[in-house]
């Protein structure tokens, strides 16, 4: 069969989403590119001037906490100005269309969230959050940059990013939410997202063996591009809105 061009894939993705009742869509680093985010791989990603062990890990909060700090509030000045783009404004849209609509993200940037979306599965944790390493309290802290050494207001330990590192396990509850729709999704898009980082990685694979139809749209094929329905090449801030 000859290869359908991407206008063909976009309107049998439409004509699959008519009339929907169960959507997810699970968006990675790439759906917040167009709005300056720097995504973690390819050619200029995060982790090709950084290594992701030296500053994404327990281990390296515990034996450099001041370097990691360095870090998250480098990157808190860098998202600090910026703003949702088109993409991120078609899946806040879409929460109206769709009975049962669920947004699962990677990102930590809260972009989602500004762009209007309400209720967001964030399975990585969120940036403009920080944790006490000592009584666990969990805050909103929106300045940026942080203190160089943050401390808790109620028991004075350090207080650490509410981010996902490497080696950690992602909240049983919030990965619970994210299998439950999942399970009973009628189709889903997975948006800008490298397909590396596991669990999230394998999500599209897992609503795929449980019924869904699932679609990609990323710049590039991913590992999982062969096991999906439909692989739409381009920007989502450009093919989002003509869903
Ligand atoms: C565009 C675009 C445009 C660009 N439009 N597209 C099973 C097998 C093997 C290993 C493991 C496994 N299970 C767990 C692991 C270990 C590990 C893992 O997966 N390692 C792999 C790298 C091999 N996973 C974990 O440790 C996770 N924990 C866990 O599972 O606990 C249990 C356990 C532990 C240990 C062993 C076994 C089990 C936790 C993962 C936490 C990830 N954390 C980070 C950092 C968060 C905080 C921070 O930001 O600092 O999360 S890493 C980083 O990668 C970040 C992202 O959310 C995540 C995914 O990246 P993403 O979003 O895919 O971005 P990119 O840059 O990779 O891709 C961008 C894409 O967009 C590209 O494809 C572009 O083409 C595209 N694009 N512009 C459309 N305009
Ligand atoms: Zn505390």
């Amino acid at each position: 069969m000859a290869e359908q061009s991407n206008d063909e894939k976009i309107r049998l993705l439409k004509e699959r989403l008519e009339g929907c009742e169960r959507v997810v869509a699970l968006t990675g680093a790439g759906i917040s590119a167009e709005s300056g985010v720097p995504t973690f791989r390819g050619q200029d990603g995060l982790w090709r001037h950084y290594r992701a062990t030296d500053l994404a890990t327990p281990e390296a909060f515990a034996e450099n906490s001041r370097l990691v700090w360095e870090f998250y509030n480098w990157r808190r000045e860098v998202l600090a100005p910026l703003h949702p783009n088109p993409g991120h404004l078609a899946l806040a849209a879409m929460e109206s269309r769709f009975p049962h609509f669920t947004l699962i993200t990677q990102n930590i940037d809260g972009l989602h969230q500004t762009a209007g979306s309400r209720k967001v599965i964030e399975l990585h944790g969120n940036i403009w959050w920080v944790r006490c390493t000592g009584c666990g309290e969990l805050t909103e802290d929106r300045r940026a940059p942080l203190p160089e050494l943050p401390t808790c207001e109620a028991c004075s330990a350090l207080l650490r990013p509410h981010v996902v590192w490497f080696g950690e396990m992602l909240d049983p509850k919030i990965l619970d939410q994210a299998y439950r729709a999942l399970d009973t999704c009628q189709v889903m898009i997975v948006v800008g997202t490298s397909g590396v980082v596991q669990p999230a990685a394998s999500m599209g694979a897992t609503a795929r063996r449980r019924g869904a139809f699932v679609a990609e749209i990323n710049l590039e094929p991913t590992p999982y591009t062969d096991i999906y329905e439909l692989s739409i090449l381009g920007k989502s801030g450009e093919v989002l809105p003509l869903l």
